[in-house]
């Protein structure tokens, strides 16, 4: 039942750039009137618009360069990877090329995070990662990890920046267990922190889960994330640096079960969703909280126009919270798109919001890729 698996993969990754580009009128404000939100959102079914098109942000920009590497190698290559980050392909390797049909990042096709940073460096990005693009362009980095780890006097970021790029590490991996290993690594070229990398993991999970069908038992759902991030967080490091940070041991896993908790209310208001769950630009404050969203707008919602698709219902309550819109928006829309499909994924906002259709030709690539895996190719 439910969606066909191509039209969850289309609607995760249009979901999320569509999540990035509606959320960025309102990143940063404290409160947003739900009102507002709705205009804005309105404003994107007219034939024309005053303000153009909604461009993306660092949220997309760093999911495409995810994408382009996965495809063009076809695997998680950490070297790879690490020559695309750095931008210097070693002596005597050939870098494979772009798929047909996917534009290259930049045109010589060799480097991805630095690369797309330095081309359109205005895209609002973090500013301590910032840094860290910075040092991943240098021809002289041979451990491509050692920038993130420097970062933060040694301790690494625990911004949410892992964990927004996190989706297709969901949709090119069909076990669970390479889902975790990858988004793990991938995040961890900029997000040492494990309070940083583990949002990866745990977004990229929510992603493979939605893709399953998981969320037509939403209880199941959150139990299974918590059962999957005890797991994670048992590691030395993550009890370590919780302990370093004043968080609780298992910081995610404590959230997850105050989601659960908001589950079995009849109602939240957002204040409480803000003030115990977060709406700030650390992936502790903010993943379970795109979580939350997802679960909270599986039933119609009475504030919500009757006629919104859960994945409406669910960007526009993102909006809602305020904080980091954009970001929150981007993984709660991967996340709901691979629930509900690219149906529920209005085309009217599609028309204007920029990479939009450009995801819908990774969202096919990545699905054959998910496909040959399957079959054993
Ligand atoms: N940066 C933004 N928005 C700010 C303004 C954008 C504006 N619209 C504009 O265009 O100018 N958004 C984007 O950043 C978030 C992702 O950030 P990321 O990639 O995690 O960056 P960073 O720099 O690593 O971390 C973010 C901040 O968190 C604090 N922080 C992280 N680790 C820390 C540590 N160990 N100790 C202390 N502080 C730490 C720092 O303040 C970092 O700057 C997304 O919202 C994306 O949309
Ligand atoms: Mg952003
Ligand atoms: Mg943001």
């Amino acid at each position: 039942g439910g969606p066909a698996l191509l039209s969850r993969f289309r609607g995760a990754l249009v979901g999320a750039v569509l999540g990035d580009c509606v959320g960025g009128e309102f990143e940063g404000a404290e409160e947003v009137p739900l009102e507002r939100v709705l205009q804005h959102l309105s404003a994107l079914e007219h034939e024309e618009r005053g303000d153009g098109i909604l461009q993306y942000s660092d949220d997309t920009a760093m999911t495409r360069c995810v994408v382009q590497s996965l495809l063009t190698r076809g695997i998680f290559d950490q070297h790879d990877l690490a020559r695309r980050y750095n931008g210097v392909p070693p002596v005597g390797t050939d870098m494979q090329e772009d798929p047909p049909g996917l534009a290259p990042t930049v045109s010589c096709g060799s480097c991805r995070f630095a690369e797309e940073y330095r081309s359109a460096p205005g895209r609002g990005y973090g500013s301590g990662v910032i840094q860290v693009l910075r040092k991943l362009a240098s021809p002289r980095l041979s451990d491509v990890f050692q920038p993130a780890r420097s970062q933060f006097g040694g301790r690494g970021s625990f911004g949410n920046g892992g964990a927004m790029r996190a989706a297709p590490f969901a949709l090119a991996f069909t076990e669970l267990a390479h889902v975790k290993k990858y988004s793990r690594l991938g995040a961890m070229l900029t997000h040492y922190c494990s309070l940083g990398y583990n949002g990866a993991v745990l977004q990229a999970l929510a992603v493979h889960l939605a893709l399953q069908g998981a969320l037509d038992v939403p209880q199941a759902f959150i139990n299974s994330l918590i059962s999957e991030m005890e797991d994670v967080e048992a590691e030395e490091q993550a009890v370590s640096d919780a302990c370093a940070l004043g968080e609780p041991e298992f910081p995610f896993c404590s959230r997850l079960r105050r989601v659960k908790e908001f589950m079995e209310r009849s109602s939240v208001s957002i204040e409480e969703v803000t003030s115990e769950l977060g709406n700030g630009i650390a992936a502790l404050h903010s993943v379970p909280t795109a979580i939350f969203c997802v679960l909270h707008c599986l039933e119609p919602q009475p504030e919500l126009p009757e006629r919104y698709s859960g994945f409406e219902r669910t960007v526009t309550y993102c909006l809602s919270l305020g904080g980091d819109t954009d970001t929150i928006a981007c993984m709660a829309g991967a996340i709901a798109g691979a629930h509900y499909g690219i149906e529920a994924v209005p085309p009217a906002w599609q028309r204007w919001c920029e990479g939009a259709e450009e995801a819908e030709v990774w969202a096919e690539h990545l699905y054959q890729l998910y496909q040959r895996s399957l079959q054993g190719g």
